[in-house]
C-alpha cells in the first residue's frame, strides 16, 4: 500500500467521530490546540453512525443523554421524543458538528492502524489507511498528544460459529448494520442474541417478519421504556432548569431523571429492606409505569443485598408471566440472574412480541447453536432453524476492543496489548502509564455505562484538555500516571464491583462475553461524584502522575 510522503503535524490526534470525538476536538480547540480528528466511517456518530438496526434508540432520556458543555447546544436543539431512534441521535451530532464549525478538522475514511510513542522527541507517529480518493494508501501523523475516542461498544462481537460462510441469506450484525438495510417485511428472520440490542431488534422484526425466530441463550431483565413524543411543555421545563439538572447529575451515582410534575428524581441512598412490604411494592410499581431507568434507581441495596436483589426479582417475574399469555415461554423470558447485575434493556413491547403468532422462542441454552448451514441456524439436537435473515445481536468486545486493535507502543515499544494482558489498567479511565500524553475518553474503569456517556465526555474531555495546557505551561513534555496510582485505580475499580452483584455475574460489564479476556471491571461503579472529586484530586499538583 503507497505510503504518503507528507506526516501532517499537529498538537492532538483524536480517533473517532462519536460523541467522544466530537466534544475532545471542540475542546482541544478551545485550548488552541491544531487538531485533527481521524474517523474509520464515512460520517459522525461512532455507535450512533454503525448501529442503524431498526429499534436503535436510546434508553437515557433524550434531553440527557445530549451534550451539556454549552448552554446554547442545549437550548437549540429539540428532540422529537422522549427518547430518541438512532436517526435522529445521527442527525443531532451533525448538527452540533457543523454548529461548532468542526467539520473542517475531520477526516473521514480513515483507519488508524498504528500509533507509535517515540521517546527521543516525545511525540507519537499515528499511521492511518485511506481510501480517499479511491485507491488505499496510508497517511501518517505526527502529535506529542493523542486521544482515544474509539467508543465503549464498537467493536462487534461475531462469535466463532463454524459455517458463517456458507450462510446462503442476508447475514448482519446491529453493530455494523449496513446501510441500505435488507428487507425484513415478509420474511423468515432468526436473531441471536436477546440483550439490549437483540431487545430493540425484535420488537422491531416481530411487526413485519413473516416468522420471527428468537435464539435466547440467556433471558434478560428487561424494563419498560414508555417512549412518547417530546411533551413541549416538558422540553420547556427541563431546558428552564438544565444547569440545576447538570449540577445534581454530577452529585449522583448514576444518570438523572426528570419527571414532568417538576420533581428531579435521582438514585435512593436508602434500602428496600428498610422499608415495609407495601412500601418496596408500590414504589416499584410507579418506577415501572414511569419507564425508563427508574426501576434500578429505587433501593440502594438492589444490587448489594441477595435479600433485597430477591424482592425486585419478585416483582419483574410478576410482570412478565402477567403480560406473556404463554406460561411455558413466560418461565423461559424470566432470567435466572439478579436484576441489575447486567445491563437491563429498556423494552418497547419486546414482552408482548412473545403473544404474536409470528414470533418463535428457542432455547439455544440448553440447545445450543452448532452450526451455520446454507438455509439457517443448526442446533446441538439437529433441528435446523430456515431463515432468510440472520442478525447477530451478539454485542461487542465492550471497553478495551477498539485501543487493542489498533498496534499502540509505548515508551521503549512497550505494546498495549502486553500492559493489559491481565486486564485494563487506567488511571481513572483517561491514562495508562508508559504511554505518556496518550488519552482514553469513556475509557475502560472509567463510570462510561453508569452514567451517561455524553456527559461523563464532556467532563473528561476538559480534564485532558487542561492536563494537555498545564503541561505546556510548565514548560513540560510528557504526562502520565504512576504505576502505583494506575494499580490503585485499577484495585478500587474492582473492589466497588466485587461489593455488588454484578461481580457474580457473567456480562460484558466484566469482560466475562468474549472468550479469555480478563475479569474485572470494565467501567467505575462508584458513581460520578466521587470519580470526580478523585480526578481533580489527581490533578492538583498533578500528584498521581510522572512528567518530564
Ligand atoms: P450484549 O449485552 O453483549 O448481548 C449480547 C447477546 O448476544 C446476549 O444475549 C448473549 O447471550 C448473546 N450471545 C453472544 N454470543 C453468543 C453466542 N455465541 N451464541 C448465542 N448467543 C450469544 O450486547 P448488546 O449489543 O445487546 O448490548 C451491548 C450494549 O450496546 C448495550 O448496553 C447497549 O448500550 C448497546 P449471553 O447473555 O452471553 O448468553
Amino acid at each position: 500500500m503507497p505510503t504518503q510522503d507528507t506526516v501532517t503535524e499537529v498538537d492532538v490526534v483524536i480517533v473517532g467521530a462519536g460523541f467522544a470525538g466530537i466534544n475532545a476536538l471542540y475542546n482541544m480547540r478551545r485550548q488552541g490546540l491544531s487538531t485533527v480528528l481521524l474517523e474509520a466511517a464515512h460520517g459522525v456518530g461512532g455507535t450512533w453512525f454503525w448501529n442503524k438496526y431498526p429499534g436503535a434508540r436510546v434508553d437515557i432520556e433524550s434531553l440527557e443523554y445530549s451534550y451539556g458543555f454549552r448552554d446554547d447546544i442545549q437550548q437549540e436543539w429539540s428532540w422529537s421524543e422522549k427518547y430518541a431512534g438512532q436517526p435522529e441521535v445521527e442527525r443531532y451530532l451533525n448538527w452540533v458538528t457543523d454548529r461548532l464549525d468542526l467539520r473542517d478538522h475531520i477526516r473521514f475514511g480513515r483507519t488508524v492502524t498504528q500509533m507509535v510513542f517515540d521517546d527521543a522527541t516525545s511525540t507519537w507517529s499515528t499511521t492511518a489507511t485511506t481510501d480517499a480518493g479511491g485507491s488505499r494508501a496510508e497517511e501518517r501523523f505526527r502529535s506529542p498528544n493523542v486521544v482515544l475516542a474509539t467508543g465503549f461498544l464498537s467493536t462487534p462481537n461475531f462469535p466463532a460459529i463454524p459455517g458463517l460462510d456458507s450462510y446462503q441469506g442476508d447475514l448482519v450484525h446491529t453493530g455494523a448494520w449496513p446501510d441500505p438495510s435488507p428487507e425484513l417485511t415478509g420474511r423468515r428472520i432468526g436473531v441471536i442474541g436477546t440483550a439490549a440490542s437483540g431487545v430493540q431488534v425484535i420488537q422491531e422484526a416481530s411487526k413485519v417478519a413473516d416468522h420471527l425466530t428468537v435464539f435466547q441463550r440467556t433471558a434478560n431483565w428487561c424494563f419498560p421504556l414508555r417512549n412518547s413524543p417530546m411533551d413541549p411543555s416538558y422540553e420547556a421545563f427541563v431546558k428552564e432548569h438544565y444547569s440545576e439538572i447538570r449540577r445534581l447529575e454530577h452529585e449522583a451515582r448514576g444518570p438523572g431523571m426528570v419527571l414532568m410534575d417538576g420533581r428531579i428524581v435521582l438514585p435512593e441512598n436508602r434500602n428496600a429492606l428498610d422499608v415495609g412490604p407495601a412500601e418496596r411494592q408500590s414504589d416499584f410499581e410507579w418506577r415501572w409505569q414511569a419507564g425508563g431507568v427508574h426501576m434500578g434507581r429505587s433501593f440502594a441495596d438492589l444490587v448489594r443485598s441477595d435479600e433485597a436483589n430477591a424482592e425486585l426479582r419478585r416483582f419483574l417475574e410478576g410482570k412478565i408471566r402477567g403480560i406473556v399469555r404463554d406460561p411455558a415461554i413466560a418461565e423461559k423470558l424470566i432470567p435466572d440472574y439478579p436484576p441489575l447485575s447486567r445491563r437491563p434493556p429498556g423494552e418497547s413491547g419486546y414482552y408482548e412480541a412473545f403473544n404474536r403468532d409470528n414470533v418463535e422462542l428457542v432455547d439455544i441454552h440448553d440447545d445450543p447453536v452448532v452450526e451455520i448451514v446454507p438455509e439457517g441456524v443448526r442446533l446441538a439436537s439437529g433441528a435446523v432453524h430456515e431463515v432468510d435473515v440472520l442478525i447477530f445481536a451478539t454485542g461487542f468486545d465492550a471497553a478495551t476492543g477498539a485501543a487493542l486493535r489498533i498496534d499502540i507502543r509505548g515508551r521503549d515499544g512497550r505494546l498495549l496489548s502486553d500492559h493489559w494482558a491481565d486486564g485494563a489498567r487506567t488511571l481513572l479511565g483517561m491514562m495508562t502509564s508508559g504511554f505518556p500524553n496518550l488519552y482514553f475518553v469513556n475509557g475502560p474503569q472509567s463510570p462510561a455505562f453508569h452514567f451517561s456517556p455524553p456527559l461523563l465526555c464532556d467532563f473528561q474531555t476538559q480534564y485532558i484538555g487542561d492536563l494537555i495546557g498545564n503541561v505546556a505551561s510548565k514548560g513540560l513534555s510528557t504526562i502520565e500516571p504512576t504505576p502505583e496510582a494506575e494499580l490503585s485505580w485499577v484495585e478500587h475499580a474492582n473492589s466497588v464491583y466485587a461489593a455488588t452483584l454484578i461481580w457474580k455475574t457473567n456480562s460484558w460489564w466484566v469482560g466475562a462475553n468474549i472468550p479469555g479476556k480478563p475479569r474485572q471491571a470494565l467501567a467505575y461503579g462508584g458513581g460520578f461524584a466521587l470519580y470526580k472529586n478523585r480526578a481533580v484530586d489527581a490533578a492538583d499538583g498533578l500528584r498521581e502522575f510522572v512528567t518530564a
